[in-house]
């Protein structure tokens, strides 16, 4: 197979001259394709063939050891100007990037075969979709391009049909080292190059790359929208869908959120949940003047660890077959395990370094030593989902009633507030913080401040993309309503003060109701918030004192929040909207009066 693109193949036969493959396959996305990926792999030992009476069409793999999450301090945005690629990005001029990058990707694919994969971010077709190609040099790679998008034959036939363009992706694992690893976006070239890691969120080019940091550049310049959020359904015994998209940093339970099972308390009502992401929202303005979202992913990547029957029944379903295993624990029955999974913990197993691993061992520091990565991954088709949405396909998406912004805070924000009006929403989430988890390298616990859940992925300059968030919200007859939830207070023994998984559900309820106009709020200093007992608390036994910690705005601990927000914001000088700083002088003034 070639093509008769002639861009394509000439941009193909350019990556083969600088990385000198010993073969090029042209992936078409068959059965018989990824039949032959496996077998091949299970030769070299890259993957791992799992019970399949237990797992059926399930495999396992280990990554290097030291590439094991995005590697944020190595990921460039590369603009001509600067200033475009702004604070939020590390930057490099097109040509540094390029020649740096090329320089390790030279030769690096001798006696390896490069594959070409043509995807499509969104259903094939649909003139909202993107068309990328990426080339890689890794087997598992290719495999997981096959669940998260949708790619092969189908989006290569349409490429030629129309002649269109694609987003070059180029991808090679080098030699795996971190000093020559680069993940580099040329927004201006529609290209994107990565190079010295095998992780996902680094080498499927689709995700984070394409979706979200080229997605919200051409996102800002075609008018629409591209978050990094999911988006879920919620629907009432009469039948009414009230749809969300919801943005938390990385591993704050998106997935689990995406996909919950209503709480026994709340069962009486027959709330039903549809899953249509649980990563990326891509989000246009239609004619009825409302913001309708689509999931580009055909997939989730999930992280396995505090996965199990209680905190997601669902994905428990939809793994049990045609899953990808990345760094989890390997158990002797070829079945997997990971910490905070369904009991029983192993006995015994072989961790996600490949070393012999026994229950209750520790490291020379009195540590745990971890079975599975903390950051370790399920890679699975979204249609395994039980709760999936029969509207994935659909290229307008959903209609969404609100947007859910939230994060990991100990003590200063309440379970859920709402903004006064969208540009107050676009304010809780440009001043959104969350304590930092193991899906980004560094510190774990550290407060950084993640607005929208877009820091490391808005492709561009932050200040431009809250002003482009201002005009989408002034171009809209009936805009979302914005929320801020969380779900991670505690109290002063440290303990956290609201049970999360699907008792959340009873939030989003009153959400809901609010975008119907069905309850009154209590205006604060802060936001609205629920009047006392607008949430319906069926089957908890929360006392009212607990409820009020759970509420509770300390008027010290904002005013210090102030001082960070301050800090943050001026990092954008004047490309900071006006209208944020008006928010916060009025936040300000509120929370002295
Ligand atoms: C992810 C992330 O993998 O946000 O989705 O890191
Ligand atoms: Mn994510």
């Amino acid at each position: 197979m070639s093509t008769k693109h002639k861009e394509l193949a000439h941009w193909v036969k350019e990556c083969a001259e600088l990385c000198k493959p010993d073969k090029v396959v042209w992936c078409d996305g068959s059965d018989e394709e990824k039949n032959r990926l496996e077998k091949d792999t299970f030769r070299t030992g890259e993957l791992i063939k799992l019970d399949q009476k237990k797992l059926p069409g399930c495999v396992y793999n280990r990554t290097a050891i030291n590439d094991v999450a995005r590697t944020e301090h190595l990921t460039y945005v590369c603009t001509r100007d600067k200033n475009n690629a702004g604070p939020n990005n590390n930057w490099l001029s097109p040509k540094d990037g390029y020649q740096k990058a090329a320089d390790i990707f030279r030769n690096s694919m001798h006696d390896r075969i490069m594959y070409i994969i043509p995807f499509s971010m969104g259903p094939v077709g649909s003139p909202f979709s993107k068309i990328g190609v990426q080339i890689t040099d890794s087997a598992y790679v290719v495999l997981n391009m096959r669940i998260m998008t949708r790619m092969g034959k189908a989006v290569l036939d349409l490429l030629e049909k129309t002649n269109g363009d694609f987003t070059r992706c180029l991808h090679g694992k080098a030699d795996l080292d971190v000093n020559r690893r680069l993940i580099l976006h040329f927004p201006e070239d529609n290209t994107i190059w990565s190079v010295g890691s095998g992780y996902g969120g680094n080498a499927l080019l689709g995700k984070k790359c394409l979706s979200l940091r080229l997605g919200s550049y051409l996102g800002q310049r075609e008018g629409w929208l591209a978050e990094h959020m999911l988006i879920m359904g919620i629907e009432d015994p009469q039948g009414y869908i009230g749809y969300i998209a919801a943005a938390f940093p990385s591993a704050c339970g998106k997935t689990n959120l995406a996909m919950l099972l209503p709480p026994e308390g709340l069962k009486r009502k027959g709330y039903r949940i549809w899953t249509v992401g649980d990563d990326i929202a891509w989000m246009r303005i239609d004619t009825d003047g409302r913001l309708w979202a689509v999931n580009p992913e055909n997939g989730l990547f999930g992280v396995a660890p505090g996965t199990n029957s209680r905190t997601n029944p669902n994905i428990m379903a939809a793994i049990k077959k045609n899953t990808i295993y990345t760094n989890v624990l390997l158990k002797k029955d070829k079945t997997v395990w990971w910490e905070g999974g369904d009991p029983p913990v192993p006995a015994n197993g072989i961790d996600w370094q490949g070393r012999a691993w026994t229950s209750g061992q520790i490291d020379e520091n009195g540590e745990p030593i971890l079975g599975a990565h903390p950051n370790s991954r399920f890679t699975v088709p979204i249609q395994n989902v039980p709760s999936i949405t029969n509207r994935l396909e659909h290229h307008h998406g959903v209609p969404i009633a609100a947007i859910i912004f939230g994060g990991r805070r100990a003590r200063l924000a309440p379970l859920v507030y709402e903004a006064f009006n969208w540009q107050h929403g676009v304010f809780v989430g440009a001043t959104m913080a969350s304590e930092r988890t193991a899906a980004q390298v560094g510190k774990i616990g550290e407060v950084r401040r993640d607005p929208m859940a877009m820091l490391p992925f808005c492709g561009y300059n932050m200040g431009k993309y809250f002003a482009h968030w201002l005009v989408m919200g002034k171009k809209m007859s009936a805009a979302p309503r914005i929320f801020n939830v969380n779900w991670f207070r505690k109290d002063e023994k440290g303990q956290f003060l609201w049970p999360g998984f699907g008792d959340n559900l009873r939030v989003l309820e009153w959400i809901i109701s609010r975008c119907k106009n069905e309850v009154d709020a209590l205006k604060t200093s802060i936001g609205n918030v629920p009047h006392e007992n607008d949430i319906d608390l069926t089957g908890l036994r929360l006392t009212r004192e607990h409820m009020h910690k759970l509420f509770a705005i300390h008027k010290k601990d904002w005013q210090q929040e102030l001082e960070g927000i301050d800090a943050f914001f001026k990092t954008f000088g004047n490309t900071m909207p006006k209208e944020m700083w008006h928010e916060y002088r009025t936040l300000q003034k509120r929370l002295t009066a």
